[in-house]
C-alpha cells in the first residue's frame, strides 16, 4: 500500500458523522506473530434497527472476511457467510468460536498495544449502507483456539 493511498484513506474515505444507530463495543484485534497471515477481529454489534453486516475493511489486510465457526461432525470448522444478521436492538456477539471477523493477508506484524483502522459496512432494510469506522486495540493472542487457517 503506498502513502498516497493511505492518506487518502484518511482523508476522504469516511464521513464524521458515525450512524447512531449501530454500536459496537469491545472491539479488539488478536496480535499476530511476524510470519502470520491471518487474524481475528471480535467486538460487539447493536443495531438500533434490522440491519445486516455486509462488508469489513482495513488497510492492514489484503482482505477481511465475515466468519463462522460450526460443527462438521465431531469438527469446529469455520466458513465464509455473506453477511451477519444484526436483528433490531440485539447484541450481536463477534467472538471466537462463533461470527467472527478474518483478517487475511495481513500486510505487516499486528502488535499489542497498537490501534488498527477497522470499517465495518452495514446494510439496512432499505438496502442503504453505512460505514462504521473503528480503531481497535490489538490485543495479545488468547484466543489461541481460532487457528484453522
Ligand atoms: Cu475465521
Amino acid at each position: 500500500m503506498t502513502r498516497q493511498f493511505l492518506a487518502l484513506l484518511a482523508a476522504g474515505l469516511f464521513s464524521a458523522t458515525a450512524c447512531a444507530q449501530v454500536t459496537v463495543s469491545e472491539p479488539w484485534i488478536r496480535a499476530t506473530v511476524p510470519a502470520q497471515k491471518s487474524s481475528g477481529a471480535f467486538m460487539q454489534v447493536q443495531s438500533a434497527t434490522p440491519a445486516r453486516l455486509v462488508e469489513v475493511r482495513t488497510p492492514v489486510a489484503g482482505r477481511a472476511e465475515l466468519h463462522e465457526m460450526a460443527m462438521d461432525g465431531q469438527t469446529m470448522r469455520m466458513r465464509q457467510v455473506k453477511e451477519i444478521e444484526l436483528p433490531a436492538g440485539k447484541v450481536v456477539n463477534l467472538a471466537s468460536g462463533g461470527y467472527h471477523v478474518m483478517l487475511l493477508d495481513l500486510k505487516r506484524q499486528l502488535k499489542e498495544g497498537e490501534s488498527v483502522e477497522l470499517t465495518l459496512v452495514v446494510q439496512d432494510a432499505a438496502q442503504k449502507r453505512q460505514e462504521v469506522k473503528l480503531a481497535v486495540p490489538v490485543k495479545p493472542l488468547t484466543h489461541s483456539a481460532h487457528a484453522g487457517h
